[in-house]
């Protein structure tokens, strides 16, 4: 690690650049023995996105669709446990704890840029669903979860970093998992060559239309709801559970907490904790508009069309230029 490029992020904390992409010391750790010992099952299904662009919402929403036939709707276990306890995380929960890979519901999500995945899920026939967001909500989303962060090393952190300079930052890439487009992009290009096996989604679409998405979304996990389970309510019943007014508002999500295992990392950090109720803000597209000044969403969005540009990819809800 003494070797790679090294840069602070706007809470002072040490990022390393591993194969374009700026990492936590915690991340970069796990991502190397995700490359070297992460096995997917046959039909595992991987979730994937940049940190705040509407993975809480995409794990239960996975989860509801994919356990409809063995959960009973008054036990689903996403009522008593955050989604992010339902579907682990491949660098987190799984490579310090393999036992948490749940074999009953092949879900695994992760924040792995799309080019430093392990060879075992490129090279095998695992599908994956990404999810992406207008980088100015995501930006914000980031901005305030940083706060509600509690755990060892973030004690030290400096706890009120000035929005403007956090944006600083993230414009430079300089973010967990940044470049923030750079990420998007990897994704997009993969489900472009193979839009088989890679369903690219934005939150921002998942909000306004959710129906259809979450009827895309089983089609493409190959468990598509039939016509008998429609006129029954089933779909709606799905989007209902794992709404953003019933997810924050159940008492696990309210008041309960979660503990990402890292292991002895680098920075001596071996876990964060964090109250549930941080992953449930506000859950609206175009918060940002009241929180970012309008220079501050032209400068975003300068960004994304500069490196969006030719992809066919738009990310600007309402572009503010
Ligand atoms: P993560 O990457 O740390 O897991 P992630 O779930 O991607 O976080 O992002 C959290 C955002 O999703 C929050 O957005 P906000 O700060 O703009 O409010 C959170 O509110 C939102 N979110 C969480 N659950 C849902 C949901 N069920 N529906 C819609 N948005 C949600």
């Amino acid at each position: 690690m003494s070797t790679i490029p090294r840069r602070k992020d706007a809470w002072g904390f040490d990022l390393y650049q591993y194969e374009g992409f700026w990492c936590r010391s915690f991340q970069f750790e796990a991502m190397l023995s995700a490359q070297e010992h992460f096995k997917p099952q046959p039909n595992q299904v991987i979730l994937s996105s940049t940190p705040k662009s509407g993975t809480t919402w995409l794990k239960a929403l996975t989860f509801a669709i994919m356990t409809r036939f063995h959960v009973d709707e008054s036990t689903n276990p996403l009522l008593t446990r955050l989604a992010h306890d339902c579907v682990p995380f491949i660098e987190v929960n799984i490579c310090s704890s393999p036992q948490k890979l749940n074999l009953d519901v092949p879900l695994v999500a992760t924040h792995i840029p799309y080019t430093s995945l392990p060879k075992s899920i490129t090279n095998s026939s695992c599908k994956i669903v990404y999810i992406c967001r207008d980088p100015k909500d995501a930006f914000v989303s980031l901005w305030h979860f940083k706060h509600k962060m509690s755990g060892k090393e973030e004690v030290s952190a400096t706890e009120d970093v000035p929005l403007e300079d956090a944006l600083e930052f993230f414009c430079q890439g300089l973010t967990t998992c940044g470049p923030y487009w750079d990420h998007i992009l990897g994704y997009w290009r993969a489900s472009l060559e193979s839009p088989e096996m890679i369903l690219f989604l934005k939150y921002e679409d998942l909000k306004n239309e959710t129906l259809f998405w979450v009827k895309k979304m089983a089609q493409f996990l190959g468990c598509s709801f039939s016509l008998e389970e429609e006129n029954k309510g089933v779909v709606q019943k799905i989007i209902d559970l794992c709404s953003f007014e019933n997810m924050s508002s159940l008492e696990v999500n309210k008041s309960g907490m979660v503990r990402l295992e890292l292991g002895i990392t680098q920075d001596g950090v071996n876990a964060y904790e964090f109250k549930n109720n941080a992953f449930f803000r506000k859950g609206k597209i175009e918060d940002w508009k009241n929180h970012l000044t309008p220079e501050m969403a032209r400068r975003l969005d300068q960004i994304t069309e500069q490196k969006l540009a030719g992809s066919g990819l738009t990310l600007n809800v309402s572009p503010n230029g």
